[in-house]
This record gives C-alpha cells, sequence and structure tokens, in this order.
C-alpha cells in the first residue's frame, strides 16, 4: 500500500507535471494507487497524495466498486452549472465541507495506454474528477473553506498528528 499524505503537508502543494512515457512502471503505479484507493477507502486519489507528481489520478464512485477509471493528463473541456456536495479528503481526514462545482464537465486525457479518451460526467463523478484534479494542482477541498475555519483543520490535524506520534 502506498502512504498518503495528510494536510497540511506541503508536498500535498506540488503541481504535477504531465505524463510522457506510458510505460510498465506507470502500471504498477497505477495498480498499487487503485490498491491504496479500494482499501482506504476512498472513491478517487490522484498521484499527488502519495508524493507522486505526475498528472494521474484513479478513480471508482460506483456502490460495487466495479468501475475503475484511470486519467492521465486530464483537461476539463466543457463545464456547465453549479452543485453542492460535501466533500471529504483522504488527505485530510475526518473532516468534511459542502464544496460548489460544476455539475456536468466533459474531460479530455489519456488512459493507462496512452490512447485519448472523452468523458462525459456529472454528479458525484463529476465533482469526483474535479477534486482529484484540484490536487493535481496543489489545491485541496479545504482552500475552498474560510480561512478561519482552514485554520481550524489545520490545528485539529496537527494536534492528531502529535498524538499519532
Ligand atoms: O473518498 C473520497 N470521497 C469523496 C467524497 C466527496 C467528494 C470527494 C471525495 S474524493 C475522496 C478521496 C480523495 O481524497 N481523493 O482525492
Ligand atoms: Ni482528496
Amino acid at each position: 500500500m502506498l502512504t498518503i499524505l495528510e494536510f497540511p503537508d506541503p508536498r500535498l502543494r506540488t503541481k504535477a507535471k504531465p505524463v510522457a512515457v506510458f510505460d510498465k512502471a506507470l502500471h504498477t503505479l497505477i495498480d498499487a494507487m487503485f490498491a491504496t484507493m479500494y482499501a482506504a477507502p476512498g472513491i478517487g486519489l490522484a498521484a499527488t497524495q502519495v508524493n507522486v507528481h505526475q498528472q494521474l489520478l484513479v478513480l471508482d464512485v460506483s456502490e460495487e466498486k466495479n468501475a475503475p477509471l484511470v486519467l492521465i493528463n486530464p483537461k476539463i473541456v466543457e463545464r456547465d452549472g453549479v452543485q453542492v456536495y460535501q466533500e471529504g479528503c483522504l488527505s485530510v481526514p475526518g473532516i468534511f465541507a459542502d464544496v460548489e462545482r460544476a455539475e456536468r464537465i466533459v474531460v479530455e486525457a489519456a488512459d493507462r495506454d496512452g490512447k485519448p479518451v472523452r468523458i462525459e460526467a456529472d454528479g458525484l463523478l463529476a465533482v469526483c474528477i474535479q477534486h482529484e484534479m484540484d490536487h493535481l494542482v496543489g489545491k485541496l477541498f479545504v482552500d475552498y473553506l474560510s480561512p478561519l475555519k482552514r485554520e481550524l483543520v489545520r490545528k485539529k490535524l496537527e494536534k492528531a498528528h502529535r498524538e499519532a506520534g
């Protein structure tokens, strides 16, 4: 299993670089990210969260956990509407807050073999893709909260980290 970085770890602020080589090492990383995401359990995981600063994310928002999706070098090419969803994050454990996102997006990306894919997403899938893409540019859902709330979250997690040794 890969170690998931937790807020306020400054490495979560790193901007990921595009994936250029689609090789065996990339496939091994993708498999390890899925294992880590399903075990957590979570519905998505960005490479940034496991301290790999490449534009790569995995997700599975299905009930049955049988719809794995890999997006590499993703770009949002269309966005419409607004939705509010109560988000959580494996890098901000135990904290949940409403975040406003686009209701519907169209994403262009590459799959694990470098083949172009185009995905239309709405609802939870659209929330999750936008949340994961934020990680790739060093952004966390707590950045949408007021500075005061974000400071409370930081204090709470730093205390938890101290008590965990
Ligand atoms: O597991 C996760 N659940 C979740 C719930 C609401 C909105 C976004 C998410 S993503 C999160 C996993 C995670 O931290 N991905 O970066
Ligand atoms: Ni997250």
